[in-house]
């Protein structure tokens, strides 16, 4: 990627809305607005300070025909999102205003940007780290206000801090180390061997904590997948729909009646929950049932976890076997639906492969008993209460990052309390300090930082 080169893209969402932004970043971008932008007060952009506005048109410099009318924005570097020269061009929200004035301005000498090229260059330029970057992209996927909570923190440096502060340590027991590898008899100044094990040993309690709490971390920006499983008419739909507090699935008394999956997000305390009502599953001749049942079968696998549905007035019947044969316990609940007809079925047979707590009594109809499962699905996910003290990783990048140095850690602490020779302890810890550059940027190769951008949106 050429630095030199300046890019410019749509940065607002196709469709239509009131206003549109076409943004501009790089060495020529106020030259290039100056060309295509023309004001009414005769205002020269290029003698604007940062960070001041312009009304105008843009005209298409080839044609000299006037395809919009704006508000120009400019700003200055390294004062900008990219630390570069930059402007902004608001014009009117519809596809073919915006399309036309990115069109002038590629005209007029920028070259269209890749996906998150913007972002790319504000790491590039120093403007923000790697984890800082990345939390961008998930402000803009922030899917509850927990998520976004959890971005906006990232973004603002704090799993940042978390790790360089980290690193600092173990740089700092490093030069320790790498000292007396060339000094072996000498005292060193300010520290002791005993007390590099004591900071090694601080950093592998935070570095586990931190591990600790990131699978929670990734539930709250990725949500999870809960598909409602079971025999035909055992009242999947209606549970799907007891839970979004809508009508959204087909209920029938007949059974077979979903045919196809529907999904639906809701928000459980913060935790984004993509529930998917599926066909009922049993042995049938019907050609689009079949399909059905294929395509819950492929759900069941990329399940965070699976609700089996049974029907309290049936019992457990063969078929309820076989399905509860097939999925994964651990990533499992039985939900016992119609308790309004039946209080009770013999569990017993469920309990060699289910504990007590994952068995849940119901009526989807009355809405009985939806909270507990509600409650329990949180637990499984997120286990008990809150997010606690201290930094939550949200990123599955940053946490086997995370993880890789907390091994590496490990295994200098080890060798420290064996007494290996210090030249082996560096490199241990070399290892540590490089995974967690991984998660920052300081450490990582441009293919990684490359790909990472590709995902991002084009103009961000
Ligand atoms: N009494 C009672 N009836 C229920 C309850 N839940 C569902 N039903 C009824 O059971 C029937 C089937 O409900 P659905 O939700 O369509 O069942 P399903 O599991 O989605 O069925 P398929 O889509 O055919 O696999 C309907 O007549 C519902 O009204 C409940 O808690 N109590
Ligand atoms: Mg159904």
């Amino acid at each position: 990627m050429n630095l030199q080169e300046t890019i410019a893209a749509i940065a607002t969402p196709t469709g239509i809305g009131a206003l549109g932004i076409v943004r501009i970043s790089g060495p020529h971008a106020l030259e290039i607005a100056a060309r295509v932008f023309s004001s009414p007060h005769k205002k020269n952009i290029a003698n604007l300070a940062g960070y001041q506005a312009a009304y105008g048109f843009i005209k298409n410099p080839e044609t000299g025909h006037v395809v919009d009318e704006v508000v120009i924005l400019i700003m200055r570097k390294p004062h900008s999102y990219t630390g570069e020269d930059m402007v902004e061009i608001t014009g009117h929200g519809g596809p073919v205003p915006l399309k036309s004035i990115l069109e002038a301005v590629l005209d007029g000498g920028a070259r269209l940007a890749e996906p998150g090229e913007f972002t790319l260059r504000a790491f590039l330029h120093g403007r923000m780290d790697l984890a800082q970057a990345e939390a961008v992209q998930d402000v803009i996927m922030a899917k509850t206000q927990k998520s976004l909570n959890l971005a906006l923190q990232q973004l603002e440096g704090s799993v940042s801090r978390f790790i360089r502060e980290s690193r600092q340590k173990l740089m700092e027991v490093l030069a320790y180390v790498e000292a007396s590898i060339d000094f072996p008899e000498d005292e060193l100044d300010g520290f002791s061997r005993e007390e590099g094990k004591i900071v090694l040993q601080q950093v592998q309690e935070e570095l586990s904590q931190a591990v600790a709490a990131s699978q929670r971390g990734r539930v709250y920006r990725e949500g999870v997948r809960v598909t409602i499983v079971g025999r035909p008419n055992v009242g999947k739909s209606t549970l799907l729909n007891a839970l979004l507090g809508e009508d959204r699935a087909l209920v029938t008394e007949v059974p077979g009646t979903t045919r196809d999956s529907v999904e639906e997000i809701i928000n459980l305390k913060g935790i984004p929950l993509r529930l998917i009502d599926t066909a009922g599953l049993r042995e049938t001749e019907d050609q689009v049932e079949i399909l059905g049942v294929t395509r819950t079968r492929e759900l069941l696998k990329r399940s965070d976890l699976v609700l089996v549905v049974l029907d309290v007035t049936e019992g457990i019947t063969q078929d309820d076997e076989a399905i509860l044969q097939t999925i994964p316990p651990e990533r499992s609940m039985v939900v016992v639906n119609k308790i309004d007809l039946r209080k009770e079925i013999d569990t017993g047979p469920l309990l060699d492969r289910f504990s007590p707590d994952s068995i849940k009594f119901i009526s989807a109809l009355e809405g009985q008993g939806l909270e507990k499962v509600l409650a329990a699905i949180g637990h499984k996910v997120v286990g008990e209460g809150p997010a606690g003290e201290g930094v939550m990783i949200t990123n599955l990048r940053h946490e086997r990052a995370l993880d890789g140095a907390l091994q590496a850690v490990k295994r200098s602490l080890q060798g420290w309390q064996e007494g290996v020779p210090v030249d082996l302890l560096a490199v241990d810890i070399r290892e540590a300090i490089s995974s967690l550059g991984q998660i920052t940027g300081e450490t990582v190769g441009t293919d990684i930082t490359r790909e990472i951008f590709s995902r991002y949106c084009i103009g961000k």
